[in-house]
């Protein structure tokens, strides 16, 4: 019982730090850094991610990839979007970075 109260009381003090709107607005200011930063824009329609760990976890896989400049995920919308130097890296190394993590990704139309 005292177990079952514990991971419960865990459980709810996670959630107070997964916000949503903190976790969107994070994104929007990551989006704005991508358009902002020279180089060729990438998006990609990512399945499979359901928090702020998730797509933190994308963004780290994609900005590991060299030639990436700046990256935005939004775990809600599955959408990802990435400033390259296309000299160096291309959509396919970077669906197979996304892969890597277990998340399903493809190719998607660069918004705006
Ligand atoms: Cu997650």
């Amino acid at each position: 019982m005292r177990a079952l109260f514990l991971s419960v009381a865990l459980l709810f003090s996670v959630d107070a730090f997964a916000c949503p709107m903190a976790d969107a607005a994070a994104y929007q200011t990551a989006l704005q850094e991508v358009k902002a930063t020279e180089g060729t824009q990438l998006a990609f329609k990512v399945d499979g991610m359901h928090c702020g760990d998730c797509s933190n976890k994308v963004i780290a896989a994609l900005k590991g990839v060299d030639g990436v400049k700046a990256a935005a995920v939004d775990y809600q919308t599955g959408e990802a979007i990435v400033s390259i130097d296309a000299e160096k890296t291309n959509a396919d190394a970077l669906l197979a970075a996304i892969s890597e993590l277990g998340y399903a990704a493809a190719p998607a139309e660069v918004q705006g």
